[in-house]
């Protein structure tokens, strides 16, 4: 399959602005640019998908080129977004910035990045309206959707004129590297246009550059995709942990799994019609969601953190935290976890103090009729006591309650 056509099946194209972009993809080499704004210090999944689009790109050999937002970051893009936005310090800016240069360059390792506050930074208001404002006319500008949508509920000078520097990014890159083509989700039509449009003006008609957009991610019922009930997925594991990060993907629907796995892997049609088959002849076995989990999770963590996530989640499906060590269960388990003085007490009592029985006569039933395992062994011992020489590294003990109850003790 040639490269536009994989971007189709795939699901990846929105809209082109020259149809001859399919053939310069296909045979061609261009340099291209994508960007992304340093609102946070970490990337989204949401953003996770346009890099995907690059490396595949990159992988096809055509040359990447990152931009990071330091300089348009500071302004604020309206497009898509029903408010204005709250605007970023300059250091927050810059700390933010690399955060995300670091994440970018695990997933393109060989590409250009560069910070366009190097460039912004450097213009001062003559320039900036003499020499640039003068290529835009107001009425262009008000006509992009990003404008239009915001004027009646406000807009601010400062955020009207972000497309202009998005602009002037991409004749910056089309007259220093000649970067060709810049891509972006759907939102960012109007920016990577008013770009083609400076390019023209400044550098004449027979200047070519192109751009493309994909689409939005959508979920087959609905909702927001990207969203957990703990709110964004980040790619930085300090902000979501690797465990939530897989759960995410082995938690997709049926319904948008087969979507899933053409946008954010790169396994190729024919091992994707194959998950698809198994989607439909034996969903229960959800061969296409772990898939997805594995290939993404290996691909934003790399291989040990996947295992260590799946390993968990294992352990949780089959009942066997015990055989998990205190790092994995901190990491996978928080919510279960109490802070008790337990060493020496009765398992009686601690089962009542835990909350796994109201009372402790049915804390004694509870025992006598086998419904308790302690780091996987059963008790049946009304006399058990809890001791931390027997707890998990010295630190915690499970306490399983029949079959999906657990309560874990983090040793005092
Ligand atoms: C200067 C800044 C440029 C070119 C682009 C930019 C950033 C752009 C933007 N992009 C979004 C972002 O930063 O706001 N103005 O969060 C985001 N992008 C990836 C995809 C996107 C887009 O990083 O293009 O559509 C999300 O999928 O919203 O010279």
């Amino acid at each position: 399959m040639n490269l536009f056509e994989d971007l189709k099946w795939r699901g990846l194209l929105y809209a082109v602005t020259d149809p001859e972009i399919e053939d310069k993809l296909n045979n061609e080499k261009m340099t291209f640019y994508l960007g992304a704004d340093p609102t946070a210090n970490s990337l989204h999944v949401g953003h996770l998908l346009a890099y995907l689009v690059a490396k595949r790109l990159a992988d096809y050999g055509h040359h990447p080129i990152l931009v990071i937002g330091g300089g348009t970051g500071l302004i604020g893009d309206p497009s898509f977004k029903s408010q204005e936005r709250q605007l970023l310090t300059i250091e927050e800016s810059l700390i933010n910035a690399e955060g995300i240069r670091q994440q970018v360059l695990r997933l393109l390792p060989d590409a250009k990045i560069v910070n366009n506050f190097d460039w912004i930074s450097a213009l001062n208001a003559i320039e900036f309206l003499r020499d640039i404002g003068k290529n835009f006319n107001v009425s262009y500008m008000i006509n992009k959707e990003s404008v239009r949508s915001r004027i009646d509920n406000g807009l601010s000078f400062t955020e009207f004129a972000y497309q202009v520097l998005q602009a002037w990014d991409f004749e910056h890159l089309y007259a220093r590297y000649n970067c060709d083509l810049q891509i972006g989700g759907q939102d960012q039509w109007g920016n990577i246009t008013a770009g083609l449009d400076l390019i023209r003006k400044n550098h004449g008609f027979e200047a070519k550059a192109y751009g493309f957009t994909f689409p939005l991610v959508t979920k087959a019922d609905g909702t927001k995709f990207g969203k957990t009930e703990t709110g964004t997925l980040w790619l930085d594991k300090e902000k979501t942990s690797v465990y939530d990060f897989y759960q995410f993907w082995i938690n997709t629907a049926d319904d948008d799994v087969i979507n899933r796995l053409k946008q954010f892997t790169f396994l190729d049609k024919e091992q994707i019609e194959r998950l698809e088959e198994k989607v439909v002849k034996e969903p229960h076995l959800r061969e296409a969601q772990k898939v997805l989990a594995c290939e993404v999770t290996t691909l934003v963590h790399g291989e040990t953190e996947y295992l260590e996530a799946k390993k968990i989640s294992e352990a949780l499906f089959s009942g066997e935290i015990h055989l998990l060590n205190a790092q994995e269960i901190e990491i996978g388990f928080t919510d279960l976890i109490q802070s008790l003085e337990v060493q020496g007490k009765l398992l009686v009592d601690i089962l009542v103090t835990s909350g796994l029985a109201s009372s402790k006569r049915q804390a004694r039933e509870l025992i006598t009729s086998g419904a308790i395992t302690i780091n996987g062994e059963k008790v049946e011992d009304l006399e058990k006591t809890l001791d931390r020489d027997q707890a998990i590294d010295g630190l915690f003990t499970v306490i399983r309650k029949g079959k999906k109850t657990y309560t874990i003790i983090r040793h005092e």
